[in-house]
């Protein structure tokens, strides 16, 4: 109850599952804190802005990660600055948990090879929820 997460999902690399990012994000807050409310906004806006503006998001993001205690990223859609927050994460000894719908997408090998990483493949959004369950129930 009451864990800090960091929701990761594509901004830039893709918006194709920003709904489904949504219905995470509400699943989790139902018992936890989520940090990266906005990653599943329907018009959050993917336009390349200023440098500023990009270190005002790094600066903000990279003090959430370290301040979290999970990582749960929805990799479905590939990211750079997903990929970028897990081995992040991962440096800084948060532990991660990394799902991608196995029928739609490959999982990089830099991922699914690394032992740090739970990696989970699923079929159904359904699996999700069952996941989240028993990481934020903490088995
Ligand atoms: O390379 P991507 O843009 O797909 O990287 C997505 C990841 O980087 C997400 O998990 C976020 O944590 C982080 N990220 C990328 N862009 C933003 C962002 N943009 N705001 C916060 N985190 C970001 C500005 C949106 C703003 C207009 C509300």
């Amino acid at each position: 109850m009451n864990k800090k997460i960091y929701f990761a999902g594509s901004i830039r690399g893709g918006r194709v599952d920003a709904a489904l990012y949504q219905r995470i994000i509400q699943y989790i807050k139902k018992t936890d804190v989520v940090l990266t409310e906005h990653i599943g906004k329907s018009n959050l806006s993917i336009k390349v802005r200023t440098r500023e503006f990009d270190t005002q998001i790094y600066e903000q993001d990279t003090e959430w990660l370290r301040s979290c205690d999970i990582l749960i990223a929805e990799c479905t859609c590939p990211s750079l600055g997903v990929g970028y927050e897990l081995g992040y994460a991962e440096a800084h000894n948060i532990p991660v948990y990394i799902f991608f719908n196995k029928n739609i997408a490959n999982i990089s090998a830099m991922l699914n090879g690394n032992s740090y990483f739970t990696v989970i493949p699923y079929e159904t959004e359904e699996c999700i929820y069952q996941w989240l369950d028993r990481i934020l129930g903490g088995e």
